[in-house]
């Protein structure tokens, strides 16, 4: 082939790895790049704020696992994209930063937007680069990609140089070659998990992020079904067993006491299937450090003095759990109790005929699910309406309910739903925000409707930082810091030319939801919410043990 511009080159590699959108805000120094993604089968998607660009692109990786890609020019358009990419990397999502810069020959004396980008953005990636050279491009491209998307999948960087992306290059894509096998745990290993599964009185299943990342639902739930052992969800684990399965214990976290509610006290074997640590500490359900732990996951786990695994089963998960079932099929386990799950359920329901307004988050969820099908999503912000989520909201499939909860930065859930919309247009979504958290990223409501992806913002309404309300609340009694003021919300989203519906009594919650979801165009219900109850539920639950 003939030499082309480097920044083609580039982006006939971004073509190969599958890239079919890159979200994020031109720059001077990226009009290369911007003009050679013109010319491209890849789409530009201009966003508001490269936060919600970086956002989209994480939950594309975390829906897909095909790593999402964002775009910053250099300085203050890479340093906007810096809270996402670090979401990306605790949450584990496939996603690649591409940043602009300046040209090779002004980064090492003071010159304008110039930062050290690549200091920035080496804590929070797995691996970054800078294209110093352009005949580098298809090999950094590449590796930048399967870094990202390889367990446990994180962000990666390539930072840009205006010149390098200007020259010319003859060059071509380096074969991509998907469907990496994993490798598999030696016969001895499985053998020891098997003999420990089997002695186990009380075993219980703890399953998390990693078992959703790899799709491995379904056979977890065979491995439950075949052996009775039941199944205590982290809140991203939510889903992968169906909130109505039996075996299902629900999801624990917020409390100490949901571990004990949830039978953890009791166990004597802890199964940990893809558990994410950064999600919640081990040392909640494992103070004694007396459990005996088999950890299955596709890499080894984190070093926790609460966490020290008996066996660690490495590679592919849904293989694993197969053959585990098959090894302990008709186990007949008794451990994990119903209580957390009861409770937790019992509320839920009865909640139906709660007509308090404002209304109490139990009602607000119940309503939310009730027009919601299955495979439907809800998508959570941060603050005290995710606790009340992660705790309460039935998951039936995984990836239904998403949540950021290893970083857990507020403005999550607007761009995560424009993204959710990119990938599933099938399927209804609806994010559920704070007041405070809302206007973090209420920016891209311009994008999703540019975007034509109809998904509706629920808008808890109270004035407050409600997280911190409560925390505060517990810790000094009072608070403070934490009241605000709220725009007209319905005024706002009308102003963006979006229908939006303001709630004035229980009664218009669940109509206007239906009214929004008919809806061709992204939308807004504000609902005044009362957080007079407590998350915790009960005294009997113990402190909370979350962090905000
Ligand atoms: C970007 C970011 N800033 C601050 C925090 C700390 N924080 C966690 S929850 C919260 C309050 C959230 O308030 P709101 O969005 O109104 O939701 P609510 O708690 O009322 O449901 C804050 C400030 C955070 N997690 N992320």
């Amino acid at each position: 082939m003939a030499a082309r511009k480097a920044s083609d080159v580039f982006v006939e590699c971004l073509e190969a790895e599958g890239v079919r959108h890159v979200f994020g805000i031109p720059g001077e120094e990226t009009l290369d790049l911007n003009e050679s993604l013109s010319r491209s089968s890849i789409e530009f998607v201009p966003v508001r704020h490269e936060q919600g660009g970086a956002y989209m692109a994480d939950v594309y990786g975390r829906l897909t696992g095909q790593a999402g890609v964002c775009l910053g020019t250099l300085g203050p358009g890479a340093t906007n994209l810096v809270t996402p990419v670090a979401d990306a990397l605790l949450d584990s999502a496939p996603l690649v930063a591409l940043t602009g810069q300046g040209d090779v020959e002004r980064m090492h004396k003071e010159s304008h937007q110039y930062i050290d980008v690549m200091g920035v953005m080496k804590p929070i990636v797995k691996w970054n680069a800078r294209l110093s050279s352009t005949h580098i491009i298809p090999e950094v491209v590449r590796k930048a990609f399967k870094v990202a998307q390889q367990q446990k999948p994180g962000p990666t960087h390539i930072e840009l140089p205006e010149d390098v992306m200007g020259a010319e290059l003859d060059a071509e894509p380096l074969p991509v070659h998907s469907g990496v096998r994993r490798p598999e745990p030696s016969d001895q290993e499985v053998l020891e998990a098997t003999q420990i599964i089997k002695a186990a009185q009380r075993p219980i299943v703890l399953a998390g992020n990693g078992a959703v990342r790899v799709g491995a639902a379904a056979a977890l739930r065979e491995f439950a079904a075949a052996t009775g052992i039941r199944v205590a969800e982290t809140f991203m684990g939510k889903g992968l067993v169906p909130a109505d399965d039996p075996c299902a214990l629900g999801a624990v976290g917020l409390q100490a006491g949901d571990y004990e509610m949830a039978g953890f006290g009791d166990a004597d074997v802890v199964i940990a299937v893809g558990f994410d640590l950064v999600e919640h500490s081990p040392e909640h359900w494992n103070a004694g450090r007396d459990k005996r732990i088999v950890s299955i996951d596709t890499v080894s786990v984190e070093v926790d003095e609460f966490f020290i695994t008996e066996v660690d089963l490495i590679g592919d998960m849904d293989r694993i759990l197969r053959r585990l079932a098959e090894e302990c099929r008709g186990l007949k386990a008794t451990g994990g109790s119903p209580r957390l799950r009861e409770v937790v359920q019992g509320r839920f329901e009865a909640a139906r005929d709660d007509d308090h307004f404002p209304m109490q988050p139990p009602r607000a969820l119940y309503e939310i699910r009730q027009v919601l099908g299955r495979e439907d999503i809800l998508i959570s912000d941060v603050g005290l309406h995710k606790l009340w989520i992660g705790r309460m909201f039935p998951a039936y499939e995984p990836n239904t309910v998403l949540i950021a909860n290893g970083l857990a930065g507020m403005g999550f859930a607007l761009p995560a739903a424009i993204a959710a919309k990119l990938v599933y247009p099938d399927r209804s979504v609806i994010a559920v925000n704070g007041d405070g958290g809302f206007l973090m990223n209420v920016q891209e409501l311009e994008t999703a409707k540019r975007m034509r992806t109809p998904f509706v913002s629920v808008i808890w309404e109270n004035s407050q930082y409600g997280s911190i309300v409560w925390k505060q609340d517990k810790k000094f009694g009072e608070h403070f810091g934490v009241d605000f003021t709220n725009p007209d919300f319905v005024a706002l989203a009308r102003a963006f030319g979006l229908p939006a519906w303001r709630c004035e009594s229980a009664e218009d919650f669940p109509r206007y939801l239906r009214e929004a979801l008919a809806e061709d165009l992204p939308s807004v219900v504000v609902l005044p919410i009362d957080y007079s109850i407590d998350v915790a539920i009960s005294e009997e639950l113990g402190t909370e043990t979350v962090a905000m």
